[in-house]
């Protein structure tokens, strides 16, 4: 192994920061290093906290690490902000709440928006939680705001997925993406001390009698409040039944097959130049060209 890997595999915190920049800044030196540190990854429970914006994700994933490290495990934390293309005001208020780990070596702490594409994000998530897994964490956390599409997409990377839902959000789950709905292997109704958390429930439960998932599991409803550390232990329970029994090993080959699919796309089309799409879309819309023979042109090529 090089120096910085044998590094990262035993625990050296300054190698783990310098390697993370790498994956931010989609340095060569990134691939060359998780390829090599691949055989070391496969141990972490990666873990998604995803939900709407305030729902209580940072405040739970902060009790979360907490009962983590009382348990003598390292935890890794990946705060990803799909919806902001700038530094916004969540991804700060996720660093200020977790500084109070700042000092404990046993939770790294990273915040990522996106810079400029999505894919990209989905990626370096991907890369992120790789490196933090090889370095021997634990859990690594992957917090996602917001409710969207991209949103789903980040959340499916990891190999159990909390939505935290709150009370009185809309009329019902309806109004809630369906798309989120479908990745929960656990629902957390957070700041259950406000009205309508027992409502919440029976509708969710009605639409989970509706839907049936390929793997059999039936996710699980749990009630907390976070803000006074309420409900964490059962959270965790349900986090950690549903990743205990076979269903989370299929998902990962799931996930595999989609990553891969993901990282070809993205090579291909790495290879063509963007100046080269804008000529070509050009000869297209002025009839130069069909658009068939460009693509076959670029196959033969690549
Ligand atoms: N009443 C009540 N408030 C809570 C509870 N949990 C969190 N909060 C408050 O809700 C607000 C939002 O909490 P966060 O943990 O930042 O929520 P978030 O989902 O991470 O927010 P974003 O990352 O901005 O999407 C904070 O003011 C919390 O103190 C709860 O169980 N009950
Ligand atoms: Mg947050």
């Amino acid at each position: 192994m090089t120096d910085v890997a044998e590094k990262i595999v035993s625990g050296d915190i300054r190698a783990l920061s310098r390697a993370a920049s790498w994956i931010e800044d989609r340095r060569p030196e990134a691939e060359i290093l998780l390829r090599e540190l691949f055989p070391r990854t496969g141990h972490a429970m990666i873990l998604g906290i995803t939900g709407p914006p305030g729902a209580g994700k940072s405040t739970l994933c902060d009790h979360i690490v907490r009962t983590l490290r009382d348990e003598g495990k390292t935890v890794g934390v990946i705060a990803v902000d799909p919806s902001s293309p700038y530094t916004g005001g969540a991804i700060l208020g996720d660093r200020i709440r977790m500084q109070q780990h700042h000092a404990d070596e046993g939770v790294f702490i990273r915040s990522m928006a996106t810079r400029g594409c999505l894919g990209g994000l989905a990626r370096a998530t991907t890369e992120m939680t790789m490196l933090l897994d090889a370095a021997g964490r634990g859990v690594v956390i992957v917090e996602t705001v917001g409710v969207g599409q991209d949103e789903v997409e980040i959340a499916r990377l990891a190999g159990v997925t909390i939505v935290v839902l709150v009370p009185g959000m809309g009329d019902d789950v309806q109004a809630i993406k369906a798309g989120i709905i479908e990745i929960a292997d656990v629902f957390v109704i957070n700041k259950s001390d406000m009205p309508g958390a027992e409502k919440l429930e029976r509708e969710l439960n009605g639409y989970l009698g509706l839907s049936h998932r390929p793997d059999g599991w039936t996710p699980k409803i749990v009630h907390t409040v976070a803000s006074e550390g309420k409900g964490i232990g059962e959270a965790l329970a349900a986090v950690r039944e549903y990743y205990a029994q076979s269903a989370a090993k299929s998902h990962m080959a799931e996930i595999w097959s989609r990553r891969l699919r993901e990282m070809l796309r993205e090579r291909l089309l790495d290879r063509i130049p963007a100046k080269e799409f804008s000529a070509a879309g050009r000869d297209v819309a002025e009839k130069r060209r069909d658009p068939y023979s460009i693509i076959n042109d670029w196959l033969e090529r690549l």
